[in-house]
């Protein structure tokens, strides 16, 4: 059968094998126009999805105290009674809004969740929203009114692709196949990273900046290209607005005071500027690592900037936005007009991080405010769809606090994570291979097909249904799966079943769509300097606060990274994707590993305060980091430990948090922060054995370690 992967955001076309109607095997499928047969490690642990002796297959109901594991089986219709119970409880007492459901990253349901917290009256649906895509997201839409991807099809001269990995990550639905293949074609490459990946390896040009510095360079690449006149004067005096007041902003930003900020060479900025700039289509690829910083919003603010300077926007081999395809899909799906205007005014953290606010997502950190302090209001109820917030969001202590002080807490997985062990009910989902979705990007629709069950698991689609027939908002939902899939379809005149055989349907891509009526700003023209934030109370032009310098304590600075063969908190049970990978890795250089007496694969504890624990990862020994700097695995936690703070001991955001987050969009320092290091007792050594699979005393000088690819599973780990 042909359907659609989702192990990430990518989309990858798959061929599932089946033998008498079970999945025997999966690889990628040449045909499909995206993915053109790539597949990787992850897609290929798909059926272990399917066949994991982890996977929950019975509605769970809490028995023992919160968070020790003790449920009892209960039945699909006494679970959601009871989750429906709940919910219209905490409503009735304390308001609509005292409701919180949770997403985690984007996953083709989330317009269901959205339409169900719509038609509960609540608006507050929290998520790493902040943290993740819509940094990026909201920073073009308010600059220029749309929101743009390379056009690698385009074929760009120059792709500088900045904090993001694509070639791993394949985030946002679009693989790193169509990168890949314009480089072939010969698009020039410029990476901002502060690591040599894979794909900074195969840079013309690579800068190796200091975390969390990435704003002062993007305001120094605007200041070059304004200082050199490599702006498109024509598009910027037909199409823009703040001209003046961005160049006098941005005359401070020379390239010997962002040299001093980012550790970058004077020269190299220069390059990169004029690389970029002289270029006759050029696209920026942004990621995460410039959307996890108190400077995220900015950051992405700068480059929209840049991008429309130099006249790339919505151009060939440029960015591109892209017109909606005409379906019910994730604008229209999730009703918004089902939110009085007075619920919505109440989403928590809407007066503080106004930006995020409009996107509809509430930041962990202003939900932990409210459950901790009760401010602005009571929380007391929350159910959760996909997300492993114990995990993945900053502040794991503050985490734990917080979802304590709830009345209710529900968690729909496909495992037992250490989130869904502090639930009062866990729902098993089920996987991508046992349901029917469409995929919806940018450039193409496609049908990701049901190809398989496993008895007891339903999807999040299904509970939604089943929760909104039970909370009186059955009216909103259509009364199936299939009927809901026909509808969103209604569009382009396709059922479910018709679409299923199309498998694939392209956008049409067009270009410099401003030609005729301008941006979609309030303007009409790109906002350089933005005006309407200006009256939200914010600054109208992107500014950089530096990041927290690191001290004689905490000598080190901290950045994190998503693996190649996990996805976020996902995998670590599935044999495929866990083979030799079974803890947690941090890259540091051989210098900084020389101090601390460690060799590749040792145990290293990382702490933001030397009195107090930290998280001990297997040291990743290699100078593609700077001496200061270190890499965290992001996303780490323990499948076999029972205890959630036993589960959660090595997880990254034990130790982030704090006061620092950005003040558009609440997005917290998850890049960029001052850590200590020290050598960590092995686990044998600390129950005062040897460890046999050690024999050899760690020496006094340790060999650097060749340069390891990010991420690849390799054999020199001890236990892995
Ligand atoms: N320090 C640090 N923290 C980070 C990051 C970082 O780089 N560094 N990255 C951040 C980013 S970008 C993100 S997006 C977040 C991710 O944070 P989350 O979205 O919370 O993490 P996931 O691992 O994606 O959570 C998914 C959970 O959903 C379950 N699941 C998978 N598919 C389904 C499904 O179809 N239905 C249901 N009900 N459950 C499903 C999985 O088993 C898993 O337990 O983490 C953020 N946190
Ligand atoms: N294999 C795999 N694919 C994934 C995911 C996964 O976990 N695994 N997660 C998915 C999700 S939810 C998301 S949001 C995307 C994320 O996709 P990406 O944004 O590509 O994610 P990362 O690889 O975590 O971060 C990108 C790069 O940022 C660099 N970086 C770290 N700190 C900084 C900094 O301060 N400045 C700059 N310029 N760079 C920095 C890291 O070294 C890394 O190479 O990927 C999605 N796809
Ligand atoms: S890149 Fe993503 S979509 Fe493609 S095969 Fe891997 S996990 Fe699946
Ligand atoms: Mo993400």
């Amino acid at each position: 059968m042909r359907t659609v992967c989702r192990m990430c955001h990518g989309g990858c076309g798959a061929l599932v094998e089946l033998t008498d109607g079970v999945p025997t095997g999966i690889t990628g499928d040449p045909d499909n126009p995206t993915s053109e047969g790539y597949f990787c490690v992850k897609g290929k642990a798909s059926l272990d999805l399917v066949s994991s002796p982890d996977r929950l297959r019975t509605p769970l109901i809490r028995t023992g105290p919160r968070g020790s594991g003790t449920f009892r089986p209960a039945g699909w219709d006494e679970a959601l009674d009871r989750v429906a119970d709940e919910l219209r409880r905490s409503a009735e007492r304390h308001g609509p809004e005292s409701v919180v459901l949770g997403q985690g990253t984007d996953r083709n349901y989330q317009e269901w969740v959205f339409r169900l917290a719509n038609a509960l009256g609540t608006p507050n649906v929290v998520g790493p929203a902040h943290v993740c895509f819509y940094p990026r997201v909201m920073a073009s839409i308010l600059t220029y009114g749309g929101f743009t991807f390379c056009d690698y099809a385009g074929d760009p001269e120059v792709a500088l692709l900045w904090g993001s990995n694509k070639l791993n990550t394949h985030s946002d639905g679009v693989i790193g196949v169509g990168l890949l293949r314009a480089l072939e074609r010969g698009t020039r490459l410029v990476v901002v990273d502060p690591r040599r990946t894979r794909t900074a390896r195969r840079a013309d040009l690579h800068l190796r900046l200091r975390p969390g510095t990435d704003a002062a360079l993007a305001l120094g690449l605007v200041h070059l290209v304004i200082a050199n006149k490599w702006y498109d004067a024509e598009f910027v005096d037909r199409h823009t607005s703040g001209f003046d007041a961005l160049e006098r902003h941005v005359r401070p930003y020379d390239p010997r005071t962002v040299a001093a900020v980012t550790g970058l060479a004077p020269d190299d900025i220069e390059t990169a500027a004029r690389m970029y700039a002289r270029a006759s289509r050029a696209c920026v690829e942004a990621g995460t690592g410039l959307s996890q910083s108190d400077n995220a919003f900015d950051t992405h603010r700068t480059i929209a900037v840049l991008t429309a300077l130099t006249g790339n926007l919505d151009a060939p081999g440029g960015d591109v936005i892209w017109d909606p395809m005409p379906i019910e899909g994730r604008r229209g799906f999730p009703r918004t007009d089902l939110l009085p205007e007075e619920q919505a005014a109440k989403r928590i953290g809407g007066a503080v991080h106004k930006v995020l606010s409009m996107t509809g997502w509430v930041a962990p950190v202003d939900l932990q405010e409210a459950l901790l302090h009760e401010r602005p209001y009571r929380v007391s109820s929350m159910l959760v769809f996909g997300s492993n917030p114990m995990v993945s969001h900053e502040n794991a202590t503050a985490t734990r606090a917080a979802l304590g002080r709830l009345d209710f807490l529900a968690v729909a997985d496909m495992f037992m994570t250490p989130s869904a062990r502090l639930a009062d009910v866990v729902l098993p989902a089920s996987s991508w291979l046992e349901r029917d979705q469409i995929v919806e990007f940018n450039s193409y629709l496609a049908a990701r097909r049901r190809v398989t069950t496993v008895e007891g698991a339903r999807s999040d689609e299904e509970m939604i249904i089943g929760l909104a027939q039970r909370l009186g908002v059955g009216q909103h939902f259509a009364p199936s799966v299939e009927d809901a899939l026909d509808a969103k379809l209604s569009g382009i005149g396709l059922t479910w079943k018709q679409f299923q055989e199309v498998g694939h349907l392209p956008n049409t891509k067009r270009y410099r769509k401003y030609e005729q009526g301008g941006f979609r700003t309030r303007s009409g023209r790109v906002e350089l300097a933005h005006r309407g934030l200006e009256a939200m109370g914010y600054d109208a032009l992107p500014g950089f606060s530096p990041p927290p310098a690191t001290t004689d304590e905490l000598p080190y600075v901290m950045t994190s990274a998503h693996n190649l063969q996990f996805f976020n908190t996902e995998f670590r049970q599935l044999p495929t994707t866990s083979h030799r990978y079974r803890e947690p890795r941090v890259t540091l250089h051989p210098r900084a590993a020389g101090r601390l007496s460690v060799v590749d694969g040792d145990p290293v504890e990382i702490y933001r305060n030397p009195g107090r624990p930290g998280v001990v990862m297997r040291a990743q020994v290699s100078d593609t980091v700077a001496p200061d700097v270190i890499v965290a695995d992001a996303g780490w936690w323990y499948p076999d430990e029972d205890d959630v703070d036993a589960a959660t001991r090595s997880s990254v955001n034990r130790i982030t948090g704090g006061d620092r987050r950005d003040p558009y969009m609440g997005s917290s320092m998850l890049r960029g922060l001052p850590v200590g290091m020290r050598r960590a007792a092995q686990p044998a050594e600390a129950a005062g054995r040897a460890d046999p699979q050690r024999p050899d005393p760690r020496p006094s000088d340790p060999q650097p370690s060749q340069p390891q690819p990010e991420g690849g599973p390799h054999g020199a780990h001890p236990g892995h």
